[in-house]
């Protein structure tokens, strides 16, 4: 379906609490949307890149300009963009083109991405904090509400001792970590250490280039790992399922390029018969709707890290998402990705705007 009309917008919301990773400490999440119009319909779309290009080489302002000069008048016009990279920045526009089609064909995102769950099992990753308290204060707070798992992010200096009095606090609870590639493959060692907490897995615990890195580790350490930035497509996921590099994969659409792509990698990693889940990226509304349908898959065998609006935002820009007493997520039933920014709360998030012509 071709646009009429293309808009961008930047937004600017608070986080309720910093969240920091071995890559940097945020305290408000900004994200382009994307607004495709056509035959009086319009359909959404998020992009995953942050204010700088630190979990991945993609960054806001980057984003916009490749949105605003090539790939919305590429649409536009109806042409393919023979534009290299900027996944999070093409899913945003393949997401809104998406969903105004499956509004006018009035076909949720869920059935048409053959989801076969109403509800979803919900986790939380939790951010490096400086005082140990706060941690066990975070991680009881998500498993009281009844989470199905609790992530922790570490880095060198800040990961055994804070996994320990986490796992000491809550023996059985189901807990992994994630290192966004803050690890070295010398320190397989140490990161054998982990191995005593019983953890789910561990994420990414080396640079995203290191494929034989990752193969290498699996096989001296104990804890099972799962890969989140080095699978940048099906073709690298496949290769690492292959390579033994990860035996859990993290989909998440705006690091794969977009939706078609993350159907392939649903697909081939079920047929591997290895673990999968929808990761995220402190999305707003819409990138949740995203990454809840997503996670309503068959393939998808473990809870994603699709957190409640309000564990994110005081405000959210859409109908919050909450999580149930039991730690599920409703998965949107309305067309296309079944919500839409509520337009007062959009404004007020909007610090940037521009129509993009063809
Ligand atoms: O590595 O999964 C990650 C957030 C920003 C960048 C990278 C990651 C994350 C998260 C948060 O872990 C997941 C979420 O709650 O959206
Ligand atoms: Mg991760």
């Amino acid at each position: 379906m071709r646009p009429e009309r293309i808009e961008l917008r930047l937004v600017r919301m608070p986080l309720r609490r910093p969240f920091r990773t071995s890559f940097g400490s945020q305290d408000v999440k900004e994200a382009i949307l994307v607004r495709a119009q056509a035959g009086g319909i319009e359909g959404w779309g998020e992009c995953a890149a942050g204010r700088r290009p630190l979990y991945s080489g993609e960054w806001n302002a980057g984003a916009w300009i490749v949105l605003r000069d090539e790939l919305a008048p590429a649409a536009l016009r109806g042409e393919p963009s023979p534009v290299k990279g900027h996944p999070m920045a093409a899913t945003a526009l393949e997401v809104a083109l998406l969903d105004l089609r499956l509004r006018a064909e009035g076909v949720s995102l869920a059935s048409h991405l053959g989801a076969v769950r109403d509800t979803v099992a919900c986790g939380a990753s939790l951010g490096i904090e400086d005082d140990p308290d706060e941690l066990l204060a975070e991680a009881a707070l998500f498993l009281e509400r009844g989470y199905h798992r609790v992530k922790l992010k570490i880095e060198p200096g800040n990961d055994l001792e804070a996994v320990r009095a986490v796992r000491t606090a809550f023996p059985d609870a189901p807990l992994s970590v994630d290192a966004n590639a803050a690890y070295r493959p010398a320190d397989a060692e140490h990161l054998a250490e982990l191995d005593a907490f019983g953890l789910e897995y561990v994420e990414q615990p080396l640079p995203a280039d290191h494929l034989l890195g990752h193969a290498d580790l699996a096989e001296r350490i104990g804890t099972p790992i799962c890969l989140d930035e080095t699978l940048t497509s099906a073709a690298a996921t496949a290769e690492a399922i292959r390579l033994e590099a990860c035996s859990i994969v993290n989909l998440k659409v705006g690091r794969v390029g977009g939706i078609e792509e993350s159907v392939r990698i649903h697909d081939l990693v079920r047929e591997a018969g290895v673990d999968l889940w929808c990761g995220g990226m402190l999305e707003t509304g819409i990138g949740r709707a995203v990454n809840v349908a997503l996670a309503a898959m068959p393939g998808m065998t473990l809870p994603g890290d699709t957190s409640a609006s309000d564990r994110y935002f005081a405000e959210d820009i859409t109908e919050p998402f909450m999580v149930t007493a039991d730690g599920m997520m409703r998965v949107p039933e309305g067309p296309g990705i079944g919500v839409t920014p509520i337009p007062a709360l959009l404004e007020r998030a909007t610090v940037e705007r521009t129509e993009v012509g063809p």
